[in-house]
């Protein structure tokens, strides 16, 4: 009976978008194809496998105390797929290297490898996910308020050599999955208090970058992320948004942009049309800044509707990846990744929908009236239809019919858990 009225629905939606040129056919078609990359890290808290592992560090913070969260490996990889069977379409895993399979050993950063993801290329395999790696600086004795960008020589190198080893891990996912690993490097480096040389701590994070990147790879690509404080750094962070531009465009890095890593009035929607005129590709990281980077789970709202409509904007579907990037302990943690990923697919469902040849008619022949009133009524045309069909065609809960299903999960599985 559902499944019919999401039908007939779609009939009158297909006929709606029709009359201002736009074909639901296709939009559906298109999502198909539009692969999230699902953050591994939401599942328990950025804690990771490490055998020695510590608190978490390096300026970020989870809030709550839900109960459920993954303990182990087996956990995680459980909870990563009954998440992605309420999700439409097929999806990437985005690891850390604190969640390599390390098999009980004490395994230090500067001397992880290939062989510790091995058992993930074989699991993302089997499960339909490609996967997209980390290197991690933070939750370690040795990250302090400064990693890649340390005056002590040791220390330094000892960064220089995990994230080396990270982008040869990378490498290999790449090389076993048969489409480029995407690697992010992001480092909380920076002070909590007036910093007087901060040229000085810049210079060595581009040369740590210089030697980082002194290989190339062709299985792998690197992407570089800023942001604009962390808790405890809130003064001076050394890879800020200037630098990693400068760094990415001049070296053709792909520059990762997390919704949460910018003043709270700047647009990051705004910022896609312009870096993809200096830099190969975009990673997105997709969160939702409360007051701060504060990673509450992604919605739909109105910042992250603007930056999709950019993407389909720009023609640039196939430049920028989409990550998630947010972590909430203080609710079902499988629920958490189940909101925030059919909210990106939802954004990304109302971009594609977007009747552009009429709007774009519009502007081009300065009738700025028509232009805003199309796109005022875009917002009630029946997107909502299509989006309950996507969901139908690809065998996942419609609506809020996915809510009953993870309580069910929690009942069974992660209540269970101590
Ligand atoms: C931190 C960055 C970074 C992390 C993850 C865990 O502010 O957003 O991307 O969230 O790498
Ligand atoms: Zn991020």
């Amino acid at each position: 009976m559902k499944d019919q009225l999401v039908q007939k629905a779609y009939e009158i939606a297909k006929n709606r978008y029709a009359a201002i040129g736009v074909d639901t056919d296709q939009v559906l078609e298109m999502m198909q194809h539009f692969h999230l990359s699902l953050h591994c890290w939401q599942a328990d808290d950025v804690a990771g496998f490490e055998v020695q592992s510590g608190a978490l560090t390096g300026g970020i913070q989870t809030t709550g105390n839900y109960p459920g969260k993954a303990r182990n490996i087996d956990e995680l990889r459980s909870d990563i797929l009954k998440a992605v069977s309420y999700i439409p379409g097929t999806h990437r895993l985005n690891l850390h290297e604190i969640y390599g399979d390390f098999q009980g050993k004490v395994v230090d950063r500067d001397e992880v490898t290939p062989e510790h993801f091995k058992s993930w290329m074989d699991w993302g395999k089997e499960f339909g996910m490609k996967l997209d790696f980390n290197s991690t600086s933070f939750s370690h004795p040795k990250s302090g308020d400064l990693s890649l960008a340390n005056p002590d020589r040791y220390i330094r190198d000892f960064w220089i050599e995990h994230t080396k080893r990270c982008r040869a891990i990378a490498e290999a996912m790449g090389l076993a999955q048969g489409d480029p690993c995407i690697m992010n490097l992001w480092v909380h480096d920076g002070s909590k208090d007036l910093t007087v040389n901060r040229m000085k701590y810049r210079e060595l994070l581009k040369d740590s970058l210089d030697q980082i990147f002194a290989i190339d790879y062709v299985h792998m690509k690197d992407c570089i992320e800023s942001k604009v404080f962390g808790i405890g750094l809130e003064s001076y962070t050394v890879g800020s948004n200037d630098f990693y531009i400068g760094y990415g465009v001049s070296h053709g890095k792909m520059i990762t942009l997390d919704t949460g890593h910018f003043h709270p009035t700047e647009s990051v929607a705004d910022k896609v049309s312009s870096l993809l005129l200096f830099v190969p590709e975009l990673m997105l990281h997709v969160s939702r800044p409360v007051r701060w980077d504060s990673d509450h789970v992604t919605i739909m709202d109105d910042a992250t509707l603007d930056l999709f409509h950019e993407i389909v904007r720009c023609g640039a579907w196939d430049r920028v990846h989409c990550g998630l990037d947010y972590f909430d302990a203080s609710i079902n943690r499988i629920g958490a990744y189940v909101i925030g990923s059919r909210a990106a697919q939802k954004c990304m469902t109302r971009a594609l929908l977007e009747p552009l040849a009429i709007l774009r008619e519009y502007e081009e022949s300065g009738r700025g009236f028509e232009r805003l009133a199309l796109l005022e009524e875009c917002k009630s045309l029946p997107w909502n239809a299509v989006w309950d069909m996507f969901c139908l065609k690809n065998n996942v809960p419609v609506g809020e019919s996915f809510i009953a299903e993870v309580q069910k999960y929690e009942a069974e599985v992660t209540s269970k858990r101590s």
